[in-house]
């Protein structure tokens, strides 16, 4: 059976589910192909080249930190970017990875919608408290329920030392936590947990492999690993949500937010008018 006729049933288990709701993520193992995961590499390399004169290239975090410099993939130093699909086409085709899509309907336990699209990039040196420990539902707070989920698709090898995503298994189950903006002299000004240290004997770093993809809730609480290597690492960072999880106050903004994903369990095609 191909992944397209697949449906969510066949991707996640029942103690696939009852894992994530007790541990708070799930790791997808290939939810890319490696050649699907070498196209996106491409793709997002191109678009991290990004000319500063773009009208969009605000989308675009740039990190000056000593030690890390910008490197020839990426030669702006950026290290977060959002609404991908403004820069490139291939990024509004990703929302529909067969894999992601319908293990995302099989872990949330219902149909699928967009929510928000982007990319996180570590260029070697990136230090592991530049994007230290949060919760993502600090930016989408508040929501009729908590099936906001982000997937991080990595497109290099990763693990604690070469910038994977460090989570801290049943955070989620704590509810909203107060936030802060970090005080370091070197950060990504983002906000994050208020006692962050005390999150750092618990931590998980997963080992991964391109086209493996993490999809944690966004009250679990992450961070990024620092980028140790001689190497850029990326992933792309997408949110989405079940049909039923509803902006409450500030309705998001974000490209292709609300674009149906999955269906009655299976993919989204608009098909049904023509
Ligand atoms: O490095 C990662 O994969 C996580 C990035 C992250 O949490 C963020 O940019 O808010």
């Amino acid at each position: 059976m191909t992944t397209l006729d697949a449906t969510a049933s066949d991707l996640i288990s029942a103690h696939d589910r009852e894992a994530f709701l007790e541990n708070g993520f799930h790791i997808i193992r290939g939810g890319l192909t490696p050649d699907r995961a070498k196209l996106y590499r491409a793709a997002l390399v191109e678009i991290l080249r990004t000319d500063p004169s773009h009208p969009y290239a605000s989308r675009f975090m740039e990190a000056q930190i000593p030690g890390a410099p910008p490197t020839e993939e990426n030669p702006y130093g950026r290290w977060a970017g959002f609404d991908l699909p403004l820069f490139h086409d291939l990024f509004y085709d990703f929302i529909f990875e067969p894999k992601i899509a319908l293990s995302l309907a099989g872990l949330l336990g219902g149909d699928v919608n967009l929510y928000e699209t982007g990319c996180v990039a570590k260029v070697p040196g990136f230090p592991g408290n530049y994007r230290d420990w949060h919760q993502d539902s600090e930016y989408s707070d508040p929501q009729s329920n908590e099936f906001n989920v982000t997937v991080i698709t990595y497109l290099d090898e990763m693990d604690g030392s070469s910038g994977v995503t460090a989570v801290v298994p049943g955070t989620h189950r704590l509810g909203a936590l107060p936030h802060v903006v970090p005080t370091e002299t070197y950060t990504s000004g983002a906000r994050e947990v208020a006692d962050k240290a005390k999150y750092d004997a618990k931590a998980h770093y997963p080992s991964v492999s391109p086209g493996d993809t993490i999809v944690f809730f966004g009250r679990l609480v992450h961070k990024s690993a620092s980028n140790d290597s001689d190497k850029d690492r990326m992933s792309l960072a997408y949110n989405y949500m079940r049909t039923d999880t509803f902006d409450l106050k500030e309705i998001a903004r974000w490209i292709g937010a609300g674009t149906p994903v999955v269906r009655n369990g299976r993919l989204y095609r608009p098909s049904t008018l023509f």
